[in-house]
């Protein structure tokens, strides 16, 4: 049987390169693998079908490289780009692994930190543009802190919004057609980290300078770590319209960041995402962010990368099956889910206030009896998304 879940560049799948990267190091043991020329990388995950592949400015030049240094590496990279086809639709900064920004660069207390951090991320920028990425995400790893008084949280929120709207000021004056995607992130590796959820980012946006220029990237495991329903998550986000890009992965349940392949862990929440993003016209790149498995080789590596494509392929042929199935159709119209499509008083309030089937003659005992059927749906559900109908 020929293989239905091949995936194509018009996928829009997407990978960073620190992912496919990953060398194994984790807090207690050492790199279990080779590094990865991104060259290389570039090549093979265009060889596997995906659309693009993203970097922290370190992924490609790696720190405390000299200029000329900087330029060869650049230079290869975006040959091996032109070769393959592949695009950078996305580039992001990395405030995170020198020891200089232990305290965080953004909102570290040493100020001398956070203007690096600026000129840091500022000059990535530039590349990123010029390499035609379209957001710039901002995940703040180590703005946190471990205790209480280590941190004025208040102040911290006064330096990141000082931050991006310096940022948010930059693209605007050089005519940059690039937008920021705030990644949310609950812990790890601070004890708790500013702006931890979806909800927090999508609130400290409406405070910002420019709140067009900004947006969300949710990562899967990350509102998972917090023990959130991811989906609603990205539902809000893009209620909101803010849903800018997004890091899918695997993560079961809350403990340390797994970086699982995409469909690993929580599977059912993985097939209410797809049906989501497929049905609600989310129109990004699907940005894979995870890190493949330290016990295998290279074989694990692209074969995890592969899995990630395919795995998205197959839930999104079952969450069609599921949308297209007349019975489900009629579950759904059964459990009244159409009916929250309809605005409660569309006649006004004066119109609801005069009329007694809303109150006087509304029987509440009788309306509660109504079953919802919400048994049955879940379970159809359920048999589609395991191929069982
Ligand atoms: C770490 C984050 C990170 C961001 C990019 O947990 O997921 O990889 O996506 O800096
Ligand atoms: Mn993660
Ligand atoms: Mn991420």
């Amino acid at each position: 049987m020929p293989d239905r879940f091949i995936p194509v560049p018009e996928d829009r799948f997407t990978f960073g390169l620190w992912t496919v990267g990953w060398r194994g190091a984790d807090p207690f043991g050492t790199a279990t693998r080779p590094a990865l020329d991104p060259v290389e990388s570039v090549e093979r995950l265009a060889a596997l079908g995906a659309y693009g592949v993203t970097f922290h400015d370190d992924d490609l030049v790696p720190f405390g490289s000299t200029d000329p240094e900087r330029d060869t590496a650049v230079k290869r990279f975006r040959a091996a780009l032109d070769r393959t086809g592949l695009t950078v639709p996305m580039a992001t900064t990395n405030l995170f692994t020198h020891p200089v920004f232990k305290d965080g660069a953004f909102t570290a207390n040493d100020r001398d930190v956070r203007r690096y951090a600026l000129r840091k991320t500022l000059r990535n920028i530039d590349l990123a543009v010029e390499l035609g990425a379209e957001v710039y995400v901002a995940w703040g790893g180590r703005e946190g802190a471990e205790s209480g008084a280590a941190k004025d949280v208040r102040a911290a929120l006064d330096r990141l919004k000082e931050a991006f709207d310096l940022l948010g000021e930059y693209v605007t004056e050089q005519g940059y057609d690039l937008r920021f995607a705030i990644e949310p992130k609950p812990n790890e590796p601070r004890g708790d980290i500013l702006l931890p959820t979806v909800g927090h980012a999508l609130a400290f946006i409406q405070r910002l300078e420019r709140p067009a220029l900004f947006g969300v990237n949710p990562e899967v495991g990350h509102e998972q770590m917090a023990g959130l329903n991811v989906a609603h998550g990205i539902a809000q986000a893009l209620w909101a319209g803010k849903l800018f890009h997004i890091d899918l992965n695997g993560q079961s349940g809350i403990k340390y960041d797994q970086d699982l392949r995409f469909g690993a862990g929580d599977l059912r929440q993985a097939f209410w995402l797809v049906d989501l993003l497929e049905t609600a016209g989310y129109r990004g790149p699907r940005h894979f962010d995870f890190k493949p498995v330290r016990t295998d080789g290279a074989d694990g590596v692209w074969e995890s990368a592969r899995n990630c494509m395919r795995n998205y392929l197959i839930l999104k042929e079952r969450a069609a099956a599921f949308r297209a199935d007349p019975e489900v159709q009629e579950a759904l119209a059964a459990s009244r889910v159409p009916e929250l499509l309809r605005p409660t008083a569309e006649d006004g309030l004066a119109a609801l206030l005069a009329d007694p089937t809303a109150y006087e003659d509304f029987a509440p005992t009788k309306a509660a009896a109504r079953s919802m059927s919400y048994e049955r749906l879940d379970q159809l559900a359920w048999t589609h998304l395991l191929a069982a109908h």
